[in-house]
């Protein structure tokens, strides 16, 4: 059976709307590019914009689920930060100020999408139904992951910079070639049941500013760009990598690396949840139509900490981060809501005091999780049983056993990176 998979041409003619994005992209890439961007720092409404006929697609609904899930993440993130002050997490990596960037992608997902964040991907979790509690076991140090991947098309979060990229593109490439065996056994079989069978899938890879800089992102860019692979390299650029600044990373801006892999690249207002929505449901309807790659390079700002572990004022100025605040992404979202007579007053009471009983959860999630028995760590390390794991199991047991006489201390998790 002969399975027809993709070649390295280029030469794919999109429909009127794709192809003024895709020159919108390359302009971008020869420098003269604007960002895209369909609400200003106001939250006025450009409808002079190419893509403001893709917004027109979303009712009130889906407008305030996506104002919902800002506000409702950005809350949750403030209590696990002060949840880690308290010494309840081990260590927690704050969102706040990026919730534009990821709500509005991730609400552009389907659920047949699968997406590989980096570690501070919480608003996204949230869009695809992951259970929050999960991730605050992960950072309390109670659990590898928790989440079903499967279930929620959301992978593991990866702590190693850019690991996660080489994997998505892998990914990307096995759900092109999965579709390419149906539609072969489609066209064997003498139907076409295959090919429609599939409802296209694509991949979303995370990754920062910094992590650009690593290895793995260029080759996997060469081989998403080489296969056409159906993968969104979505690059939150928040202008930090822990204390170093963005320019470093990259002496030109990120979005134009992409013309040297030989597909497009854009770069959107990060703080802008619709903007952000509708170049990534651009770029995922136009990996899953078999046109390969896109990277976008949401501009964006993390107002907090890099981590818990982490204090920013020792590398940058009040200035920068205060004229940051003026760009936020969750009152940028709410005065156009407003304006636009979208949402009331009752509407945003409702929504605070969703988050307060969301953190409130958060609360009593905590002291609810049961500590895990140390043994298990052991039980991990190899597959098999190995002598030095075993002497080391040793060791612990004696250890704990010369707390026999002592009250039992409830454990507490400090510290961490
Ligand atoms: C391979 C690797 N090198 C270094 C680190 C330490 N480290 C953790 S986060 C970070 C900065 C990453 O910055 P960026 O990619 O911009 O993502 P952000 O944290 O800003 O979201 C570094 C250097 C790591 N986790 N992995
Ligand atoms: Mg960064």
């Amino acid at each position: 059976m002969g399975v027809e998979l993709p070649t390295t041409e280029f030469s794919d003619i999109p429909d009127e709307l794709w192809l003024e994005l895709e020159t919108h992209a390359h302009e971008g890439t020869e420098g003269h590019g604007e960002m895209i961007q369909l609400l200003d720092e106001e939250g006025r409404f450009r409808s002079d914009s190419k893509l403001a006929g893709l917004i027109g697609e979303l009712g009130p609904d889906a407008l305030l689920g996506m104002y919902r899930d800002m506000a409702m993440i950005r809350r949750f993130d403030a209590e696990a930060t002060a949840l880690q002050r308290q010494g309840q997490l081990a260590l927690w990596v704050p969102l706040r100020g990026q919730e534009g960037a990821q709500i509005g992608s991730g609400s552009a997902t389907r659920a047949q999408d699968y997406i590989f964040p980096s570690y501070r991907e919480h608003g996204v979790a949230l869009t695809r139904g992951v259970d929050l509690a999960e991730l605050l076991r992960l950072f309390r140090g109670l659990s590898n992951g928790g989440w079903d991947p499967r279930a929620t098309g959301f992978h593991l979060y990866t702590m190693v910079l850019a690991a996660q990229v080489p994997h998505a593109v892998g990914y990307a490439m096995g759900i092109q070639r999965d579709a390419a065996r149906a539609a072969a056994k489609g066209a064997a079989d003498g139907t076409s049941r295959g090919q429609a069978a599939v409802d296209p899938a694509a991949v979303v890879a995370y990754f920062g500013d910094g992590a650009s800089s690593e290895g793995d992102i260029h080759e996997s860019m060469v081989f998403a760009a080489s296969f056409k692979a159906p993968i969104v390299f979505f690059c939150q650029n928040n202008q930090w990598a822990i204390s170093v600044p963005a320019e470093v990373q990259s002496r030109v801006p990120l979005f134009n690396r992409a013309k040297g892999y030989g597909f497009p690249g854009v770069r959107v207002d990060g703080n802008d949840v619709l903007a952000v929505h509708a170049v990534t449901q651009w770029a995922l309807a136009r990996a899953r139509n078999g046109k390969g790659p896109v990277l976008i390079e949401a501009f964006t700002y993390r107002l907090g900490a890099h981590t818990t572990a982490d204090d920013p004022t020792k590398y940058r100025l009040s200035d920068e981060e205060k004229s940051w605040a003026a760009k936020d992404p969750v009152a940028r979202f709410e005065k156009y809501l407003r304006a636009e007579g979208i949402a009331d007053e009752a509407f945003f009471a409702q929504v605070a005091a969703d988050g307060d009983a969301l953190a409130s959860q958060a609360r009593h999630d905590i002291l609810d999780f049961a500590s895990p028995d140390m043994q298990e760590a052991f039980a991990h390390v190899y597959a098999e049983a190995h002598p030095l794991v075993a002497e080391e199991l040793a060791w612990h047991r004696e250890y704990q056993a010369g707390f026999a006489d002592q009250p039992a201390v409830q454990q507490t998790t400090e510290g961490g990176r």
